[in-house]
């Protein structure tokens, strides 16, 4: 039995991927259609009840839902892939704020904004409205990040798991010329971590 990833091209199912081909570590994946995502999905219903990937079942069948929980583990997994500053380093603490900020704060705007016709049926310009409330609050949030980044990567040097959302996200809107235009330091370590074989090989096959 190896990891099986349950993924949809584009989402953030590559963070996970991202994550194992750094660790150089074998990973079989499904791929699900965006559209088949999400409360209704058959695919993932039994697996998440939230609909979302990424899902991660471990070789003992257990079964593993939030990005930076199955992140986590694959620091503990794969020490040798360097993903995160371990304990009693000096930038672990700001290694971990930032990683539940991204999934705590930025993530979830997302999840409201991605799908408004689920937060309020029917009203269809209150959705636009919605969507559009929360990528703004995205921009503000993405906004202090940039405020807090160093450089080559979010932590200075070495890179860790910051740098793999700053890059996925960085495909998402607001999008990638939003971030060049208003929070280059986000947008420098994106395109720092594009020029990686391994992101490189992850971006090729969910067709970015
Ligand atoms: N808290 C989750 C969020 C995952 C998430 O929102 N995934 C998106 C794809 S990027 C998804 O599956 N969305 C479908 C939906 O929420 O309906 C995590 O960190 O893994």
């Amino acid at each position: 039995m190896t990891y099986k990833l349950y993924a949809s091209p584009g989402c953030g199912s590559m963070l996970v991927e991202a994550a194992f081909a750094k660790a150089a570590m074998p990973l079989e994946i499904v791929d699900i259609d965006w559209e088949e995502t999400g409360w209704g999905s058959e695919a993932l219903k039994t697996l998440n009840p939230l609909g979302q990937v990424p899902v991660l079942v471990l070789p003992d069948g257990a079964v593993m839902t939030e990005s930076a929980a199955i992140l986590m583990h694959l620091t503990e997994i794969a020490p040798h892939a360097d993903l995160a500053p371990p304990p009693g380093d000096p930038s672990r603490p700001h290694f971990l704020r930032w990683l539940q900020f991204l999934v705590g704060a930025v993530y979830p705007t997302f999840t409201y904004g991605d799908r408004p016709e689920r937060w309020l049926p029917g009203h269809e310009s209150a959705g636009e409205a919605l969507t559009h409330a929360n990528i703004e609050h995205r921009k503000s949030l993405y906004r202090h990040m940039e405020a807090h980044a160093a450089a080559p990567y979010f932590l200075g040097a070495p890179m860790s798991l910051i740098d793999i959302y700053l890059w996925a996200m960085n495909h998402w809107r607001p999008r990638r010329e939003w971030f060049a235009r208003e929070t280059p330091k986000l947008h420098a370590i994106a395109e720092a971590m594009r020029r990686e074989a391994w992101i490189a090989s992850v971006a090729q096959r969910n067709g970015l």
